[in-house]
């Protein structure tokens, strides 16, 4: 690639994805509606709010790929989901059609599954369920990818995250935990497979216990290396043991399904 744009370069996984995936493109640019640290090397920094058209097209036009984590990361008030991601992934997709963006990674999470039970192996297959405005959100990025796929031949690789954080922090975790490094693997498999369609894949490490069965996606050639396993201990006496009808795992979304509408 020629220039690959990284949205949501401020946050966590953008801090992740810059500091891991700088061979992919001759130039990395870097995009975020906050204050990012200076470029160095082959990165261009560029702050914009993509819930702004111009500012996003402006943004996207010269780039070949696009890793989307730049938005509304949780539950939170309507308005903020509204602006972040129903609009904001709408210009995300709609600069990329108009400027040429061959394949784009969007990162949605399992909250937009998040009220299945937790019993129920799911697959690329599974309906949406969300279970908050945030997941509806990202069943409508993910709705999104597919029809810009479909009419109009934008690839993109729908990354349904679990738990991407530097180590698994509670009993759910165990299971929906994705190491850093794994989601930078994905990252590179999504970017250098021949031909990735718009699949959805879910993004965890190769933990013991498994929620979610990627066969049908594994053409991509991801392969997590990491697992959660080492934590279980260190977990089990920090937290205790959680008993089976803990609520925290009921569902694939975790303690999602139990909050409250954000407005009220
Ligand atoms: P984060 O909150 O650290 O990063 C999100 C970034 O998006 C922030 O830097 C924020 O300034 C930026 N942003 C928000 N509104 C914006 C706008 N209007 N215009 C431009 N930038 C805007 O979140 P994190 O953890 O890095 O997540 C990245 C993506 O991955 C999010 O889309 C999130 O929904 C998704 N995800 C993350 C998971 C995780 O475990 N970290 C799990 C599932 C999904
Ligand atoms: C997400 O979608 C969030 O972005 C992240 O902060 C975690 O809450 C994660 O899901 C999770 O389910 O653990």
């Amino acid at each position: 690639m020629k220039r690959l744009l990284i949205t949501g370069a401020a946050g966590a996984l953008g801090k992740v994805a810059r500091a891991g995936v700088g061979h992919l493109a001759e130039t990395i640019r870097l995009t975020d509606i906050a204050e990012m640290a200076p470029a160095t090397g082959n990165e261009e920094v560029v702050q914009a709010d993509l819930s702004n058209f111009d500012a996003t097209r402006d943004v996207i036009d010269g780039c070949d790929g696009i890793v989307h984590l730049g938005g509304q990361p949780t539950e939170g008030p309507w308005e903020n989901v509204l602006n972040a991601n129903i609009i904001g992934f709408y210009n995300v997709y709609e600069a990329a059609r108009q400027t040429g963006v061959k394949r784009i990674i969007f990162a949605s999470s399992n909250h937009a599954i998040g009220f299945h039970p937790r019993e129920v192996t799911l697959d690329a297959t599974a309906r949406p369920r969300p279970d908050t405005l945030y997941g509806v959100s990202k069943v409508y990025g993910e709705a999104l990818a597919s029809l810009y796929h479909d009419k109009f031949g934008i690839e993109t690789a729908i990354l349904r995250i679990g738990s991407c954080f530097p180590e698994p922090v509670d009993h759910r975790m165990l299971a929906t935990w994705l190491s850093y490094s794994d989601f930078v693997r994905f990252i590179e498999s999504a970017f250098t497979s021949p031909r990735i369609g718009c699949p959805v894949v879910y993004g965890a490490s190769a933990n013991r216990e498994q929620l979610w069965d990627n066969q049908l996606t594994s053409y991509i050639g991801w392969h997590p290396q990491d697992t959660s396993e080492p934590h279980r201990a260190r977990l089990d006496t920090e937290k205790g043991k959680p008993g089976p009808n803990d609520p925290s795992l009921l569902h694939h979304g975790g303690m999602f399904t139990s909050f409250a509408h954000p407005d009220d």
